[in-house]
């Protein structure tokens, strides 16, 4: 199995590289930003509560986002491996992915983490609330708070893999296609 945590600010291309990514390999995607996305359409109990935290720009608490995950894994026993997009976000996330990975015999083998400024987050972000509907993208100053989130507690992600050699850094500024060639020169070496 081939597990790779694509990991980056919000806005840093994350769920845009995802998509090359699965279709060149084959991975499974879990995208926990598009899971809590599809329990807000459905108006779960779930859903109705991670609405308020996302729009106000937080992250949702970490047990609900590690059941959603441990359930999407256990949904899917037939995967080669997955793609992590926007998971882990905090410590106790990573810690309970490992457990979960151990659990079954596999680990994470490479964490990719793109690099961009925050002033070209917030453009994107803006561009993409002009067309999306997703409303934690139309808002500055929510978008500001989400870049906050992600300093205050998402970088710890990048620290605890780093203990164990695995994050490598990729340039997340330029056109798509060339990010995509640096993001399958590093899986190559690797897979
Ligand atoms: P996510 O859905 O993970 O969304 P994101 O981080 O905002 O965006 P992503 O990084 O995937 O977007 P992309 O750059 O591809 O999270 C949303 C919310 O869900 C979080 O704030 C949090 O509340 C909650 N949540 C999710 N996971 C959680 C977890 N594990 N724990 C707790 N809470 C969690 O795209 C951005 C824009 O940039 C697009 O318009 C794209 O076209 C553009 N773009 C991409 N690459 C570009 C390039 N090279 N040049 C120019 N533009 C580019």
């Amino acid at each position: 199995m081939f597990n790779l945590i694509l990991f980056g600010p919000p806005g840093s291309g994350k769920g845009t590289q995802s998509e090359n990514i699965i279709a060149a390999y084959g991975l499974q995607h879990l995208s926990t930003g598009n899971l809590l996305r599809s329990e807000i359409a459905d108006q779960t109990t779930l859903g109705l509560k991670a609405k308020t935290l996302m729009d106000a720009g937080q992250l949702v608490p970490d047990e609900v986002v590690i059941g959603m995950v441990d359930n999407f894994m256990n949904a899917h026993p037939e995967a080669k491996g997955f793609l992590f997009d926007g998971f882990p976000r905090t410590t106790a996330q990573c810690v309970a992915l490992d457990d979960l990975l151990k659990q079954k015999g596999n680990e994470i083998n490479v964490v990719l983490a793109l690099q961009v400024g925050e002033e070209e987050l917030v453009k994107r972000l803006l561009g993409r609330g002009a067309t999306s509907g997703r409303s934690d993208d139309t808002n500055e100053t929510i978008i500001r708070a989400r870049i906050k989130e992600y300093n205050d507690k998402t970088t710890a992600v990048a620290t605890y893999y780093a203990q164990f050699e695995k994050v490598v850094n990729v340039q997340g500024e330029g056109s798509v296609e060339s990010i995509y060639a640096d993001l399958k020169k590093e899986i190559d070496a690797r897979i």
